[in-house]
Parts: C-alpha cells; sequence; structure tokens
C-alpha cells in the first residue's frame, strides 16, 4: 500500500520504536513539557494511536526551572523479557535514567539512573546481559558512541565505559542505536545536528565492543542534498522490522517546511516512515537513493487513517507546561475551567496553560472563551518569547478583546475591541504562512488580521520544539471557561 509522511504529525522528534507480540510502540521527546515522553502503538507502522505517555508523575519528571528546549530529550524504548524499557536523560537535572513496565498500558516505575553522561541513551539487550549507550565520554577520556554494561536491577555500571564509534565525521554524533541483524552488531547514528545537514550513519562489527567499520555508503537517509523539498532535516531514528511481512523501516524525525523555497518550520520535528531493505553485503538501503519521501509504498494490505479534528476529547494529547498545579485545571463534560496563577505565558514557570500540538498547516481553531478577573485565551505557543494571544481579558468589570504578538523583544498588542459581556467567540484560521485571528460577541465580529508562522518557527525561535496550541489563563486568580473547542484541519 502507499501512505504518507509524516506518520505523526506536529511536534513529536526523536522517534525510537520497538515491537512486543506484533505490536510496536513509539515514544518521543517532550522537554519542558508535562506529562513527558508521549507513546504510541501501532499495528502496522504506518497508523499511530497515542496510548498515553511513559512519565505521569512528578517524581519521574523534575522540570522545576527547565528551559525551554530542555527538560527531556530523545528516549529509547525497548522490549526484553516480558518488560518495556524507557532510557532518556533529563537535561534540567543532567541524569541519564530508565524507567520500566510490565503492562504497557500501566504506570511505569520511578526512574533509575545510570552514572554515564552523554544525551540520547539507547539500551540493547543480549543473552541476559543488558548494554547502555550514549554520546558520552568514556572511562579513557574519549568522546564518541560510548558504550558499558549495567546490571539492569539497579543501573549500576558493570563495565568500564568504552567508545566503540567515532561516526562518519559529521558534527553532533548523536542518537546510538545497537541491533544484531544478519550475525553483525548494528550501530546507527544521528549526524550533522537537528537541521537541514542532518542524517542517518550506520557502522557494523562482529563484536559488541570493538571494530566498527563505518557504511561505505554514509550516510544512508539524508534529504541534505534535497534543496527545494518540503521534508528536511531528516534524521535521528530507529530500525524495527513488521514480523509478519519481514519488512524493515526507520521511524525517524524530520520537519517539513513552509514553502518550497521558505526555509522555515513551526511544526516542529515530526515522525516520518521511510522503508529499509538490506543490500548484498547487508548494509541497509533507505528510501529512495537514501532521501525520505512524502509518499513510499510499504507491503501489507491496510489503509492509512488520518485524524482531522481535535477536541478535549482527545484527554491523552492534551499537554501541561513544566510542574502543573492540577487544582488549577478542571474539565467537566465539555467545559474546561482554568484558574490563573502568577505564573504568566512569559516566563520560565508554570502558568495555566494546557494545549494540544499544531498537527498541521491548515485549519481552523474555534473556541468559546469567557474570563473573570484577568487573562483568558487562546495562545499560539512556541516558547515564551515567541507566540500570539488572543484573548478575552476582564478588568475592573469591563472586558475586552484583544491580540498579543510577542516576537522576541517585539512585543506588544496590536488591537483591543470592548466587548459588552465578558464571553466572545475566538476562532483562528491556519495556513501555512499565517494565522488569521477573529472574535465574534452575539452575531457581530471583528478582525485582528494575520499574523505570520515564520516568527514562531524554529528558525527564529530555535529549539526543539513545535508550535502549541494552547488555553490559558492568567493573573492570580483570572478564572476562563473555554467551551465549544475544536481544532479541524482540512
Ligand atoms: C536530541 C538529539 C538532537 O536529543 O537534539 O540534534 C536533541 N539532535 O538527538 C533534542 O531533540
Amino acid at each position: 500500500m502507499n501512505y504518507k509522511n509524516p506518520v505523526i504529525r506536529g511536534f513529536y522528534p526523536d522517534p525510537s520504536v520497538c515491537e512486543a507480540n506484533g505490536r510496536f510502540y513509539l515514544v518521543t521527546s517532550s522537554f519542558q513539557y508535562f506529562p513527558g515522553v508521549p507513546l504510541f502503538e501501532s499495528t502496522d507502522l504506518v497508523n499511530w494511536h497515542q496510548i498515553g505517555h511513559v512519565l505521569t508523575r512528578m517524581s519521574q519528571l523534575p522540570l522545576k526551572g527547565a528551559l525551554s528546549s530542555a527538560g527531556i530529550f530523545a528516549p529509547t524504548i525497548r522490549y526484553n523479557e516480558g518488560t518495556f524499557y524507557m532510557v532518556t536523560t533529563n537535561t534540567t537535572t543532567g541524569k541519564n535514567f530508565y524507567v520500566s513496565a510490565k503492562d504497557i498500558y500501566g504506570e511505569w516505575s520511578e526512574p533509575i539512573e545510570v552514572e554515564q553522561d552523554g544525551i540520547d541513551p539507547s539500551l540493547y539487550f543480549e543473552e541476559g546481559r543488558a548494554y547502555f549507550m550514549s554520546n558520552g565520554s568514556d572511562d579513557f577520556g574519549d568522546h564518541g558512541i560510548t558504550q558499558c554494561e549495567i546490571d539492569i536491577e539497579t543501573g549500576r555500571k558493570l563495565s568500564q565505559s568504552r567508545t566503540i564509534w567515532h561516526g562518519s565525521g559529521g558534527r553532533y554524533l548523536e542518537s546510538p542505536h545497537l541491533y544484531k541483524i544478519g550475525g553483525w552488531y548494528l550501530l546507527t547514528a544521528a549526524e550533522g545536528g537537528t537541521e537541514y545537514g542532518h542524517m542517518i550513519t550506520c557502522a557494523r562489527s562482529r563484536s559488541l565492543w570493538e571494530g566498527f567499520e563505518g557504511c561505505p555508503r554514509n550516510p544512508i537517509l539524508t534529504n541534505r542534498d534535497l534543496g527545494g523539498y518540503q521534508i528536511q532535516g531528516v534524521g535521528h531514528g530507529d530500525l524495527v522490522r513488521r514480523p509478519d511481512t519481514g519488512q524493515w523501516a526507520f521511524l525517524h524525525l524530520g520537519f517539513r517546511q513552509i514553502d518550497q523555497w521558505l526555509p522555515f518550520h513551526h511544526l516542529g520535528r515530526e515522525t516520518f516512515l521511510t522503508p529499509v531493505t538490506f543490500d548484498e553485503e547487508g548494509w541497509p538501503v533507505c528510501g529512495e537513493d537514501g532521501t525520505c519521501r512524502e509518499e513510499f509504498q510499504i507491503s501489507g494490505d491496510f489503509s492509512q487513517q488520518e485524524q482531522k479534528s481535535f477536541t478535549f476529547a482527545d484527554r491523552e494529547r492534551w499537554l501541561y507546561i513544566r510542574e502543573p498545579d492540577m487544582d488549577r485545571y478542571e474539565l467537566r463534560g465539555e467545559t474546561l475551567r482554568l484558574t490563573g496563577s502568577q505564573d504568566t505565558l512569559d516566563g520560565i514557570g508554570s502558568p495555566t496553560f494546557t494545549g494540544i500540538r499544531q498537527t498541521d498547516f491548515c485549519g481552523v481553531l474555534k473556541c468559546r472563551v469567557s474570563a473573570e478577573n484577568g487573562e483568558a485565551g487562546i495562545s499560539i505557543y512556541m516558547d515564551e518569547d515567541h507566540r500570539y494571544d488572543l484573548a478575552v481579558v476582564n478588568e475592573n468589570g469591563q472586558s475586552r478583546a484583544q491580540l498579543r504578538l510577542v516576537i522576541g523583544d517585539a512585543r506588544y498588542v496590536r488591537d483591543s475591541v470592548p466587548l459588552a459581556g465578558n464571553s466572545a467567540d475566538l476562532t483562528v484560521k491556519m495556513n501555512s504562512f499565517v494565522y488569521d485571528f477573529s472574535v465574534a460577541e452575539e452575531g457581530a465580529s471583528h478582525s485582528f488580521g494575520f499574523a505570520h508562522t515564520r516568527y514562531v518557527s524554529t528558525e527564529v525561535a530555535c529549539g526543539f520544539t513545535g508550535v502549541i496550541l494552547g488555553l490559558y489563563a492568567q493573573a492570580e486568580g483570572a478564572k476562563g471557561e473555554f467551551s465549544e473547542f475544536s481544532v479541524t484541519y482540512e
């Protein structure tokens, strides 16, 4: 069948995947957002359904003071002898740790730390032993893909760390994963940085500890030479095989630029699927001549389903910033009530904010919003310094609707219109280039004009995340009520 990329749309980067009992499980990074590490399930590698998150308790996920795009970096998920493991880095505490679960739908354990530096940790299991690797420094002062054996019960190192590969020469060697395929230990990694030069490279050896030789065709997957193509920055992936069809594939990240010759992306890094075969020498061959394309064919008899609209009912999709005070959030039926605090969207605290990722370019967001004693609204939120807030503000018994644009040091309220009551219907129309804002009250509507997507893109804001469509209340004691919320994509 033919399928379209990306297979998971919106800010879901650094995917890692494992197979267990004929089903596939995938995790992505989550940075300063709570809960952490979104968890997806699939039976065919193309259709992914989010079943929850791995890190659901604050004891697993300290995010106080985490800068935007810090917190939880790239995770790896593995399944070994009836247990799932998810290993990652909390860059805010600087620790690598893993959690485990026997039931993929249940709660995961408390974190177990590993005393090894580097980011993008991975696990490899063989004959009752567990190996941990990252892009850290080894016990001999060398730096690269560093590996040690660990006690999987305690996280204690059972061997010294040794650098097993220095990469193919690209900058930012990271994202190591080890597999045993056809008698070879195959090590895959990312190089080039998670931007336009990103790539997947690999090396192999007959031994687990030494002798890794790079593939003569490295990089095996990259779009760095596809100028003018929408999908850019492909890299950081994990290999998986469908046991029923024998199909191999990489789940990996990439991003979609807003237009052919406009190198901006605001939807974040997304998850793509690229089919893989092996050549006569046993090296992986990826996609179309080593590139990732918008459409691929994959074996299997099924169709691709796309979720085109989202509401409060998609509970597992909603996220919060850092360490939310859940007493400030109340969802009853189709109505969400938020209570503001001293933390505002301008800072790096935990403002009263809940949102879902923007998953496509073109669509419409609608919500009825009312405010009391402060401000409540919709934020097109890239980070605290790059966002567009369309709000109802209630102060001294008077209400108004306003649009605030925050683009780095340029911050201003563009337009403010009085409201007769304290509630209004807020609408944001989205396309690749702009967000178009309007507010209606009892039949009368007001257009606030548009603001460019590029100013909330990664190329402007920097960092590793993508736009979140958020609902918020701000000012201590401010009350926001949100109903009839929907996001519908074309
Ligand atoms: C991720 C690493 C990376 O851990 O960015 O540049 C980090 N590449 O692989 C955050 O996604």
